[in-house]
């Protein structure tokens, strides 16, 4: 049943406002808490919450939700998308026969993906997921983390050392302050002028003006981007390059997921309003 069949839908923060929706990402402000004395739980629809002050929500005893495993399938799909657009530069190849350059020669070779590594920024559901993709198409996985897990692949316990052995870096961390420019420019120079990096996660996890330098230069040869840091506004130096791949943040944009991400921020409020326990609680 919808939602608003059986609670009033509220567009604009009020005392009477008990829940609350908001985007995987969306920056809840302590003045926007302020301003809903009577809420008691924040539904995100997104698996990121790090928009989220979970220290705060915790004090005022506000419940959180986010909307996990979903969307992991699709995401994957996207990073796994940037990896192909990049190393085969299909972005590039359409433009040109487009351009009708095609009838006046060839397109220039790009690079194969078989016997290359991916390093994965963030080993978590999406991923694994990516890992096992990767694997498919031939791939060496190895991956960064907070503590080594038990996985057929290759631990490095420095980001710059897995970005030295990467040939594509590849972030699926969460967001948030804990993550805030991890991918610096000494990382971007591990990487190497052979090295892409593929953001996936959130735009705040890679230092944009360092990636911008380090594209320039020829620091790494080119990225594939999902995210950016002040979405939707993207920097004119990564929309005019050649090296780079950019998508409207569309991870999880597919119907079948946005979907199934709907349903569990319904799900989530309608246990909390039920006294039942959340179905997927971040606190
Ligand atoms: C967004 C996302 O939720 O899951 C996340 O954390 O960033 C996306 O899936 C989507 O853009 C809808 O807000």
């Amino acid at each position: 049943m919808p939602l608003a069949e059986t609670h009033a839908i509220e567009q604009e923060p009020s005392a009477t406002v008990r829940g609350m929706v908001v985007p995987g990402g969306f920056a809840v402000s302590e003045s926007l808490l302020s301003s809903l004395p009577n809420l008691e739980v924040i539904s995100v629809f997104g698996v990121g919450y790090d928009g989220v002050p979970i220290a705060l929500c915790q004090q005022r005893g506000i419940r959180v939700t986010n909307t996990p495993d979903v969307l992991t399938e699709d995401v994957a799909d996207i990073a796994t998308a940037l990896v192909l657009m990049t190393s085969r530069r299909l972005a590039e190849a359409e433009k040109f026969i487009r351009a009708g350059s095609w009838t006046s020669g060839a397109f220039p070779l790009a690079h194969a993906l078989r016997g290359k590594t991916a390093g994965i920024v963030g080993l978590g559901r999406i991923g694994k997921a990516i890992a096992y993709r990767l694997t498919a198409h031939g791939l060496t996985i190895a991956y960064f983390g907070r503590q080594q897990q038990v996985v057929a692949y290759d631990y490095c316990d420095s980001l710059c050392g897995l970005a030295k052995k990467a040939d594509f870096l590849i972030v699926a961390c969460p967001g948030g302050s804990g993550t805030k420019h991890l991918i610096n420019a000494k990382v971007l120079s591990a990487l190497g002028s052979d090295g892409i990096l593929i953001n996936i996660a959130r735009g705040s996890v890679v230092d944009e003006v360092a990636l911008i330098a380090a594209l320039k230069t020829g620091e790494i040869r080119g990225a594939g981007l999902d995210v950016f840091e002040n979405e939707p506004q993207v920097p004119v130096e990564l929309i005019d390059s050649e090296k780079v791949v950019i998508l409207p943040h569309v991870g999880s944009a597919t119907h079948e997921t946005r979907q199934a991400m709907a349903q569990l921020v319904r799900d989530n409020l309608a246990a909390h309003f039920a006294n039942q326990p959340l179905v997927t609680p971040v606190c």
